[in-house]
């Protein structure tokens, strides 16, 4: 067993795990993000929740290549009241996908149980805010920033440069009392990588499983699955799964996806085999 306090909640990361995604961007409603916003996510959510989720990851910027980004004001509106429902309406883990202080300190206080952090708290603030919460931070990879991530990503060698990055923030955590406990390190598939650099973290994944953390995969329906099979982002299910079965293989046991009931599947039977033999 390896049980770990995500706030109010706790997870056993010996098992798999499904962290549905639910992104309040106004171009994430089919309303363009009008007064119909927090009835939709609330849907969502229960939908992702009754399909076996066992966290929802809320953001309100996007990272999506090219994206820009959006005001403190922004995020703290589109983000807290969904928080603030979810927790009301759901016996749920609510993961606050953000890199801003204000964000961080409002989400904690609303009972989030995780912080996310695509920036690895780099953005000014961001650590201090998180130190102050109890709650597990997830640290992931980005090579420049999500506007121009995608021009011309570059390493010496993308394994230790991504996992030297990660034990540096890791390091700076722990400068500032976050124990190592609380962290979750994620190799930041499709920020700032080529194929072939995601690719081959995805291929070495179990060289991050050996710093002895648990890890986070986000791969759902991202550009490579796209660039390997040469299909849409309608079309990446199958794709994703595969390349979250080769992540589970490795020690991956959190799963950021947008399909949550067939990978509540795919790694309920990956386990099972996994513990009988
Ligand atoms: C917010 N977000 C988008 N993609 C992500 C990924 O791959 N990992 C994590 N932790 N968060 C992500």
């Amino acid at each position: 067993m390896s049980v770990m306090p995500f706030g109010d909640k706790s997870l056993d990361l010996s098992l798999p795990h499904v962290m549905g995604i639910l992104n309040v961007t106004p171009d994430s409603f089919s309303d363009g993000g009008s007064f119909n916003s927090l009835d939709n996510a609330l849907q969502q959510t229960e939908k992702m929740l009754q399909e076996g989720a066992s966290l929802i990851d809320v953001g309100g910027e996007s990272t999506r290549p090219g994206a820009s980004p959006v005001s403190t004001q922004q995020e703290l509106d589109r983000v807290l009241p969904v928080i603030e429902a979810i927790k009301k309406r759901f016996d749920t883990i609510v993961s606050v996908d953000t890199s801003t202080a204000e964000v961080i300190r409002g989400a904690a206080a609303l009972g989030a149980g995780l912080i996310n952090d695509v920036r690895a708290l780099e953005r000014e603030g961001a650590l201090l805010a998180a130190s102050e919460t109890e709650l597990p931070i997830c640290l992931m990879h980005m090579q420049g920033n999500p506007e121009s991530m995608q021009n011309s990503p570059s390493y010496q060698s993308v394994v230790d440069d991504v996992s030297g990055y990660l034990l540096s923030r890791v390091a700076v955590c722990e400068k500032l009392g976050i124990a190592k406990s609380r962290l979750l390190l994620d190799v930041g598939i499709g920020f700032g990588k080529s194929l072939e650099h995601n690719l081959t973290l995805i291929n070495q994944m179990g060289r991050f499983k050996e710093l002895g953390f648990h890890l986070l995969t986000g791969v759902s329906r991202k550009t490579m699955i796209g660039d390997v099979l040469n299909l849409p982002v309608s079309d990446r299910l199958f794709g994703t799964m595969g390349a979250n079965a080769s992540a589970y293989k490795s020690g991956s046991r959190l799963f950021r996806v947008h399909d949550v009931k067939p990978h509540v599947e795919m790694l309920a039977l990956m386990s099972r085999i996994e513990r009988e033999i």
